[in-house]
């Protein structure tokens, strides 16, 4: 149980949150919620081993495949002047085949797991999109790790990696951002719902003041057509947080164990730099929280 946000967190590295995620204590509406989401712990997380595939059976319609090959992991200081020290140095990576959601998970897709009695019903407060039909396509967020988990099992996959979900945001060139190395601005369409300031004017920029539906920015499209990997919710990972082991060059999943678990892709409440293809981020995995959600991936 917490008492702030920040705080109460165990993390093994001693940047704030305000740092990583963007969030300050002045920013939006979620505070309230979120001192609520600290007091919600769940039970520790296990994880589900993958379910069995058979091997040729066709990629599942709402995900894109990603070609097994290597990849520039960790900040391009080539053409990146925002590296943080928990991103790494650039390094070729190798990445077997799998397939990864196109958006986001949804909160009506999620709705239908706690139908079926497969996922936990989730919190439904506030900016939390749960049980409010008019939110059926917004994502699936205030969803702890084990229910993102459990919700991705149900659909016969499991969570991404941090190394597949950094390779099918920015394809295998090392670009700051799933599109490019410019941000919207300049290129003259908002291309991810991100929170840029502390003033409603600047959240609404892209267009949305909270989150957005899923696919709601097509020209901020990774190369393999993976949707929203820059903003919108900031999504859960498989893998235990840590320092990257840079020897790790193949199928790299993280320490075998850990106290919070690895968040990718930033949020309708980052800065541009915090959405960045290599920024991290990490939570304890039994919060939940309305700028966190998920999307599945699977083996091929
Ligand atoms: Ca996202």
């Amino acid at each position: 149980m917490g008492t702030g946000l920040p705080a109460a967190v165990p993390r093994p590295a001693p940047a704030p949150i305000s740092a990583r995620s963007g969030y300050t204590a002045s920013m939006r509406r979620p505070t309230p919620i979120l001192l609520l989401a600290l007091a919600c712990a769940r039970p520790s997380p296990g994880q589900a081993p993958e379910p069995a595939r058979t091997p040729g059976a066709p990629v599942p319609e709402d995900m894109v495949p990603v070609a097994a090959g290597e990849f520039l992991m960790g900040c391009n200081a080539a053409v990146d002047a925002d590296c943080a020290p928990a991103e790494g140095a650039p390094r070729r990576v190798r990445v077997s085949a799998f397939a990864i959601g196109r958006t986001e998970v949804t909160a009506g897709a999620y709705a239908r797991c706690v139908a079926a009695g497969a996922c936990a019903k989730a919190v439904a407060l506030g900016d939390c999109n749960h049980g409010h039909a008019d939110r059926a396509d917004r994502p699936a967020n205030c969803v702890d790790w084990s229910q993102a988990s459990a919700y991705c099992a149900w659909t016969g996959g499991r969570l991404p990696t941090e190394a597949e979900w950094e390779k099918a945001a920015r394809g295998t060139d090392g670009r700051r951002w799933p599109w490019g190395n410019d941000f919207p601005e300049t290129l003259g369409a908002w291309r991810a719902n991100v929170g840029e300031g502390l003033a409603r004017d600047l959240w609404v920029r892209d267009g949305w003041e909270l989150d957005a539906p899923v696919g709601r920015f097509p020209d901020g499209a990774s190369p393999y057509g993976a949707l929203d990997m820059a903003g919108n919710v900031a999504e859960w990972t498989a893998d235990w947080h840590a320092d990257y082991d840079a020897s790790a060059g193949r199928d790299p999943a993280g320490p075998a164990a850990g106290t919070v678990k690895a968040v990718r892709g930033g949020s309708w409440i980052s800065y541009r730099k915090l959405v960045r293809t290599s920024a991290r981020d990490w939570h304890s995995p039994d919060q939940w929280l309305p700028h966190v959600g998920f999307r599945c991936a699977l083996g091929l």
